[in-house]
């Protein structure tokens, strides 16, 4: 045992049931660049105001669903995250190929303060279940959420978040194989 808050165990249905599916459209901006640098295990930040009102009003939280990028030639919609001075490189997602803006990618998000690191700002993020050779700052997102996995958590350490994150991976891809679910990797 460790001195971690315990993982709740919440029932996830075999079929998505209310109120998802849920299904959003957003662009990707940065954030504190934590998740690469320092958690291995980076996230797409989508602004929550560019989100449903249905979307914002859900349970901080672990989520999962399907998404798809795309290439944003709007690129003046995308804003700088306000109080998050870091320089980073925008292509606005021109340097995915087809293959990659063609595919549906599962995903697993956290919405929420991020406890462990004491954000003052809630933040809607999305790590997509892939390896990326490159980054894609301010490109086009579709996703949709078809589940909820937990809660969001304190750590004492790094390690222990990192594993957690692990564990909503593998439940994600567990829940995203099934029929139930499956049926909605067009939902975007
Ligand atoms: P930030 O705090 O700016 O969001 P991250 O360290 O979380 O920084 O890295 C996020 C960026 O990494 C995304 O905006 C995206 O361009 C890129 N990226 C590469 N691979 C992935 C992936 N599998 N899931 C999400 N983002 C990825
Ligand atoms: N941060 C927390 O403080 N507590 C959590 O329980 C938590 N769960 C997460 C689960 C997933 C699937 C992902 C992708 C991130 C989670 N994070 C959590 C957010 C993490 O702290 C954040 O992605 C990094 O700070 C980079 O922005
Ligand atoms: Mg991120």
């Amino acid at each position: 045992m460790n001195d971690n808050m315990a993982r709740p165990i919440v029932p996830i249905p075999d079929v998505p049931s209310e109120p998802y599916p849920l299904k959003e459209a957003s662009h990707i901006v940065s954030g504190f660049g934590r998740g690469s640098s320092d958690l291995g295990i980076p996230t797409a930040n989508v602004p929550i105001s560019t989100l449903s009102e249905e979307f914002r009003s859900l349970e901080p939280g672990v989520y999962f669903g399907f998404c798809r990028l795309k290439e944003n030639k709007q690129t003046e919609l995308v804003q700088p995250t306000k109080g998050i001075e870091r320089k980073v490189v925008f292509n606005y997602g021109c340097e995915l190929n087809s293959d990659q803006t063609s595919t549906v990618y599962p995903h697993v998000m956290s919405i929420g303060w991020n406890p462990f690191y004491n954000n003052k700002e809630k933040t809607a993020e999305i790590h997509i279940i892939n390896k990326f050779s490159s980054d894609f700052y301010g490109a086009n997102i579709n996703f949709n959420i078809l589940g909820y996995i937990r809660p969001e958590l304190d750590y004492t350490t790094k390690e222990a978040l990192i594993e957690d994150i692990n564990i909503d991976i593998k439940t994600a891809l567990k829940y995203l194989e099934k029929r139930g679910y499956k049926d909605f990797s067009e939902y975007l």
